[in-house]
């Protein structure tokens, strides 16, 4: 046992939370026949999203003003939960209301809370693709590809002044209480877990005809 810390590093709550998300997409696509007709409960997606926000704290002060864009968002999500079961009962009740894409709607706020889990797993995708990359350089190429096309000029500014109060390599390592080993089987899995609930939620919205480039 470790005298220093016997808190669960946060990179292994969330990825056994994404982890266990994937799981039950694959178990519903599974058992109901050919149909492919997943469920994914509000409660279960929105707590996952919720410990992402851990991960604000190990990046330092630039991003205070993302995190509580990030964390207004999902904390959306959470108290929606206690009215719609599903994320697709979510987007229904918007798409019948004609506020799928309003200014604080559920339907999207959950696609700001997508793109941020989508911007994760494009970070440490970045991050892994080469020890030459800073985090500065590996966080802006995430950024560039999964956020800015969607971001006001104002907004793409203030990010990439903030780029260079990241800290270093080494220095994020040490706040997310990981090795370069454990840490690069963590990202690891963080990529592969999201990627099926990150598609799954592009295809709620898509199967509803709404498109994604907003
Ligand atoms: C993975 C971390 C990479 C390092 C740094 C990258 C920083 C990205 C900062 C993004 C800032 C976004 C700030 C504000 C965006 C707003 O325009 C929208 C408004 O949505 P609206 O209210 O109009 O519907 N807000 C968002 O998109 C929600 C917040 C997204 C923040 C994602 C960050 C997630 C990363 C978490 C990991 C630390």
């Amino acid at each position: 046992a470790m005298a220093e810390s016997t808190s669960t590093p946060p990179l292994t709550e969330i990825v056994e939370a994404f982890e266990e998300l994937g799981k039950i997409l694959q178990s519903h696509s599974h058992n109901s026949q050919r149909k492919q007709h997943q469920t994914l409960r509000l409660d279960t997606f929105s707590q996952a999203s919720t410990l992402v926000s851990i991960l604000f704290s190990c990046l330092g002060l630039a991003f205070k003003f993302a995190e509580m864009e990030y964390v207004s968002k999902v904390k959306d999500l959470v108290d929606a939960s206690r009215t719609y079961d599903t994320l697709e009962s979510l987007i229904d009740y918007d798409v019948a209301n004609g506020t799928v894409k309003s200014p604080g709607s559920h339907s999207r706020n959950l696609r700001r809370v997508r793109q941020g889990l989508d911007l994760i797993r494009a970070l440490f995708e970045q991050f892994l693709s080469t020890d030459d990359y800073s985090l500065r350089q590996a966080a802006s190429t995430a950024y560039a590809k999964v956020c800015a096309p969607y971001h006001s000029w104002a907004i793409r500014t203030a990010v990439a002044a903030g780029m260079y109060a990241l800290p270093s390599r080494d220095q994020l390592l040490v706040n997310l209480e990981e090795t370069h080993q454990s840490a690069e089987k963590k990202m690891k899995r963080y990529i592969q877990a999201s990627r099926p609930v990150i598609e799954y939620i592009d295809r709620l919205y898509l199967s509803k005809n709404i498109t994604l480039d907003w």
